[in-house]
């Protein structure tokens, strides 16, 4: 996995913590777009076109029809009734300059008026259970049928051959030809999820602590507490003897970040989490983190896991499982950290996979218990296939966060100086929800902030006295959607410098914590055991960020809805601008080869280092596609501004 770094076990002077290692916990790797795309005509008689089959599959060798008898699962979205409607009422109802500002639906209000209707679905279930499918329960959205079933009757339902393919190291299944349905469908079926088994969504970091035994160094409680004077001084543009990592708990980021001062614990709010897999460790590791950290413990209920009923194959991996939930940790713990009196529910998918997401995301909406969900994972845009959904939360009063990614415009991977064309990863793109992008942070001794800049960190490694070029390591996402237009509260506001000809939809919309080199305490359990880590990424911004957006409803009394009008308008107050491409800060480390394990020392790590690589983003005066907006700097003004 792209991210991974060597450990710092910390032996701190102000608290006795052990904090193994640093890394980022969101990870999306340079992929060529995999997702179906719709089709533009069916020539079968009967039948009409839905989705043409991946483009990938027209230059890839194919082992040949996946096994008949095989069995696979996978949803088919049902169209809603009204789409332009649902997107016309998500607009007003979103909107502080609209009558109907934040006159929200309930789930079945939202559905009787927009969802698809009880014929629609009749029919749908009436086709694949001719076809010989099994379906599962359809949710009180009417958007989707689960189904599962044999690749035969999945042939025939569709018109189509799936074969199977050898792809991004792994064995995967896609359709050869083109999707079709009986004409009598058409319009009424909308997509199908899941039936590309290689887009694999990511998140979650795969560092190993290794601790002392690999020489690392401690990790400093706040910025420059402890500086590396036995490595030898940094290169150019840096230069002397530089500090290590930063790893603040959250007494120190609420400080810098002026919660204390809101007076706000989050109490009466609902938050949650969207991502995959389960160890059912959470609970327990967020207790154990809290009492390291001096945050207040869960009380009964206050967090929950809503686990599917079945796991895809990925979630029975142990290995898989402990890489999420460094994840899942990092969230609960990052929420709880900001908003030590919100509730959280997990909802884990039973894979990272499309149409396990969507099942995952629709429950918590139609559900409607919370009203924040944030989302630290994401992928190669392809369809922007929760769209619907996020529709729906925001006719709900449900504010929609996504981390931006950890590879900037995905021009480099961690590591690795092979470049790609910019891309944009999903559900960061997606026009209905706030994309949060990353900064980095230095806090000072007395919780004040010394700098905060945009995050784009390279890093140079030295072998024997040389200083080796400077490789890409991880920087906010940011770029522009191929799929969705500029949306309308970035019109005016978002440069076409970034938003393209004709303009499209541009993010992240605004920015918070997520450098590792300046990152989290996160306490969690992997292969059995308790570890204290050093966490950053975007993954961090997200859910740290709606902890924030849970003291703003705290103090509201009442639900936000989707954030992105208001921020767009409040801008000058919500966010404090980052600008500037010059490197003027740096750690020193150690770095471990993603691929290897290989320790390489010394490294030093260039903080707001895109200037020393070709990238499509920059860091400018207003917004930008590093920060968007700005970066929540203050609690207190971000929480007024988004009444
Ligand atoms: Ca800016």
């Amino acid at each position: 996995m792209p991210f991974s770094d060597p450990s710092a076990r910390r032996r701190s002077s102000r608290r006795p913590l052990f904090v193994a290692l640093v890394a980022g916990a969101f990870a999306i790797p340079v992929m060529v777009a995999a997702g179906l795309q719709p089709a533009a005509a069916a020539n079968l008689p009967g039948r009409a076109a839905l989705l043409n089959a991946p483009a990938w599959t027209a230059t890839t060798t194919s082992l040949g029809p996946a096994p008949a008898a095989s069995t696979v699962s996978f949803s088919v979205a049902i169209a809603p009734r009204d789409a332009a409607g649902a997107q016309a009422f998500a607009d007003a109802v979103s909107d502080p300059r609209s009558a109907s500002y934040r006159h929200y639906l309930t789930p079945q209000q939202y559905t009787a008026r927009f969802g698809a209707t009880a014929s629609d679905v009749a029919a749908v279930l009436s086709w694949l259970h001719g076809a010989g499918l099994q379906t599962g329960t359809v949710p009180i959205s009417n958007s989707y049928v689960p189904v599962t079933g044999s690749i035969a009757a999945v042939n025939k339902a569709f018109g189509t051959t799936i074969k199977s393919y050898h792809r991004n190291n792994r064995q995967v299944i896609a359709p050869a030809s083109a999707l079709t349905v009986p004409a009598a469908l058409a319009g009424r079926v909308s997509d199908v999820l899941g039936l590309d088994t290689s887009q694999v969504y990511r998140s979650g970091a795969k560092a190993t602590p290794t601790g002392a035994s690999a020489g690392n160094i401690t990790c400093s409680t706040y910025w420059g507490e402890n500086t590396n004077t036995s490595y030898a001084t940094a290169p150019a543009p840096l230069s002397g003897n530089l500090p290590n990592r930063a790893c603040y708990t959250p007494s120190t980021l609420n400080a810098a970040r002026g919660i204390p001062a809101t007076g706000k614990t989050g109490a009466g709010v609902t938050v949650g989490i969207v991502l995959w897999c389960d160890s059912h460790t959470i609970p327990s590791d967020v207790n154990t983190w809290a009492a390291q950290v001096g945050s207040p413990a869960l009380t009964a209920g206050q967090f929950t896991a809503q686990d599917p009923a079945i796991w895809d194959v990925y979630c029975t991996s142990q290995a898989n499982i402990d890489n999420s939930m460094v994840e899942t940790a990092l969230d609960a713990e990052s929420i709880h950290g900001a908003a030590p009196d919100a509730t959280i529910i997990y909802a884990a998918a039973a894979g990272p996979y499309s149409n396990y997401l969507l099942t995952a995301t629709q429950s918590l909406v139609n559900a409607n218990q919370v009203q924040v969900i944030t989302n630290s994972w994401g992928g190669a845009e392809s369809t922007a296939f929760l769209h619907s959904v996020y529709l729906q939360a925001a006719s709900q009063g449900i504010s929609v966060m996504a981390s931006s990614g950890d590879d900037g415009d995905n021009t480099y991977t961690n590591g690795s100086a092979s470049k790609a064309r910019p891309s944009a990863d999903y559900p960061a793109s997606d026009s209905e929800l706030t994309s949060i992008g990353g900064t980095s942070l230095g806090i000072s001794s007395t919780n004040s902030v010394l700098f905060e800049q945009a995050w784009y960190d390279v890093i140079s490694r030295r072998s024997g006295t040389t200083w080796g070029s400077d490789v890409f390591y991880g920087a906010s996402g940011g770029g522009k959607s191929a799929l969705t237009s500029q949306p309308s509260y970035q019109a005016g506001i978002v440069p076409s410098t970034f938003s393209g000809h004709p303009a499209k939809r541009a993010y992240p919309d605004i920015a918070n914590i997520a450098d590792s080199q300046t990152g989290y305490v996160v306490g969690v359990t992997q292969a059995g055991a308790y570890t204290t880590l050093t966490v950053g990424g975007t993954s961090l911004a997200s859910p740290y960020t709606a902890g924030e957006v849970a003291l703003a409803i705290q103090t509201k009394g009442a639900r936000l809805g989707f954030l992105n009008p208001k921020l767009y308008l409040n801008r000058a107050t919500a966010v404090s601008d980052v600008s500037g491409s010059t490197v003027n800060e740096g750690t020193e480390g150690k770095w471990k080869n993603p691929s290897t394990g290989a320790i390489t020392e010394p490294t030093t790590y260039f903080l707001n280092g895109m200037s020393l690589l070709a990238s499509s983003q920059q860091s400018v005066a207003g917004w930008d596609n590093v920060t968007g907006l700005g970066a929540v700097s203050n609690a207190s003004n971000f929480i007024t501004a988004i009444q």
